[in-house]
């Protein structure tokens, strides 16, 4: 490698051997923090929204749809049960009676082990007595900090009721959860009149700030097309993130209620078309997107149309994407083809502590695809130094997401 004498890097920053490379790129990975760009979750001060805890991390929808294909129980019988009894359902067939190597089954185990729970117990007793023992905004706190989260993103949905009056009665709330506005309802809707929609809309944004809009598309979402949704997307959505400079988020590739007797564990996904995405860019060059794809296949197509539109932000690994596997192959394309232009994973948490898995298992993941990166690199020529590499886990942890935010409002 040569070394310009007029270089303004010191000589000794620079991390030319890959051992020492990959040691500065795990500390910097596991302790940059992370804004984590959309969730489910809800402060403590939204009560029975805000889900943590054992039971609600056991029946979390991967969960209980990965019990349904080994339990001998119907799902109309499981629905039946309380949520104690569901729990301890998921732990004995996922946990005791088979050996936990799912993401999501491992997920619990990461998290009882942050905890120093006992992850091999034949019973939920300890986990139940350690999680009813927290106090709900010293056990955020924590949450927060073992995870490195410095804030997230709620899915909040204007037309849901009992959401809206715990908005106007909650107390002043934690103020790491942004709000964001969540327009699937709207969208399936077609009985809606776009003009007092639009005044809704405005209301709704001017008290509660959303970050962005967003919202989920099926597979079979074509953009332009001859219907409903098209006419709200032209009439309301569109002209509303223009006027409040709001970016809009599209999570396209769902086809909900495959087997609808799973309840939220029955939704599937499907191959979608990327050129709508490519469209909307070109035709509203001065909205935002920030846009994630659930099917494997549409990952590649995904970053060419980045490459094509400054407009586009690929987000996260969604769903079914986010096992260690798929994370590791996207990222790499994305780096490989968006330099550090994109933001690599959102945690998609129902239930607080699964922040905790979540970014622990995603940023190994992340890690072992920079050190790669920067491994090419340095075999090609050039080395990176720890500042460097700072740089750019910031730009994907925050900075991409906080320039695509940044809107003059
Ligand atoms: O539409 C969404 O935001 C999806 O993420 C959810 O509906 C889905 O159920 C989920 O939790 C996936 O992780
Ligand atoms: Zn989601």
């Amino acid at each position: 490698m040569v070394i310009s004498t007029e270089s303004r890097t010191n000589v000794s920053d620079l991390l030319t051997h890959p051992a020492e490379l990959r040691a500065q790129v795990e500390i910097i990975v596991s302790s940059t923090p992370v804004m984590d760009v959309h969730t489910h979750l809800f402060p403590p001060e939204f009560n029975e929204l805000c889900l943590a805890g054992i039971d609600e991390l056991l029946t979390y929808h991967y969960l209980t749809a990965e019990t349904f294909r080994t339990a001998t129980i119907s799902s109309e019988k499981f629905w039946d049960m309380s949520k104690t009894d569901q729990a301890d359902l998921v732990w004995k067939t996922l946990f005791v009676d088979n050996t936990p190597t799912s993401e999501a089954a491992r997920g619990i185990v990461s998290v009882l082990d942050a905890f120093g729970i006992d992850t091999r117990a034949a019973d939920l007793k300890e986990a139940r007595a350690f999680f009813n023992s927290r106090k709900p905004r010293e056990h955020v706190d924590r949450v927060f900090d073992i995870a490195h989260v410095s804030g997230v993103v709620m899915t909040n949905d204007p037309f849901d009721d009992t959401e809206e009056q715990l908005w106007n009665s909650a107390v002043e709330a934690d103020r790491r959860f942004r709000s964001s506005l969540r327009l699937d309802s709207l969208l399936n809707n077609s009985d809606v009149d776009p003009a007092s929609v639009r005044v809704f809309l405005d209301n709704w944004i001017q008290r509660r700030n959303p970050v962005y809009m967003a919202l989920s598309l099926p597979a079979d979402f074509k953009f332009p097309s001859d219907n409903a949704r098209d006419r709200l997307l032209r009439e309301v959505v569109l002209p509303t993130a223009k006027q409040h400079r709001l970016a809009l988020t599209l999570m396209i590739g769902v086809r909900r209620g495959v087997n609808p007797k799973l309840r939220e564990a029955g939704d599937g996904l499907g191959k979608a078309d990327v050129t709508a995405v490519e469209r909307l860019c070109a035709e509203y060059p001065e909205v935002k997107f920030l846009v994630t794809f659930l099917s494997r296949e549409n990952q590649h197509e995904l970053c060419v149309a980045a490459r094509k539109f400054s407009n586009l932000m690929p987000f996260g690994c969604w769903w079914f994407l986010n096992n260690p596997s798929i994370v590791s192959e996207i990222t790499r394309e994305r780096f490989e083809l968006l330099g550090q232009r994109f933001i690599p994973q959102h945690s998609d948490a129902r239930v607080l502590e699964q922040l905790i898995y979540k970014w622990k298992h995603a940023r190994r993941d992340i890690a072992a695809a920079l050190w790669d990166v920067y491994e090419q690199l340095l075999n090609s020529g050039r080395a990176v130094t720890a500042e460097e590499i700072s740089r750019d886990v910031n730009r994907l942890f925050s900075g991409n997401f906080n320039e695509w935010i940044r809107a003059e409002k």
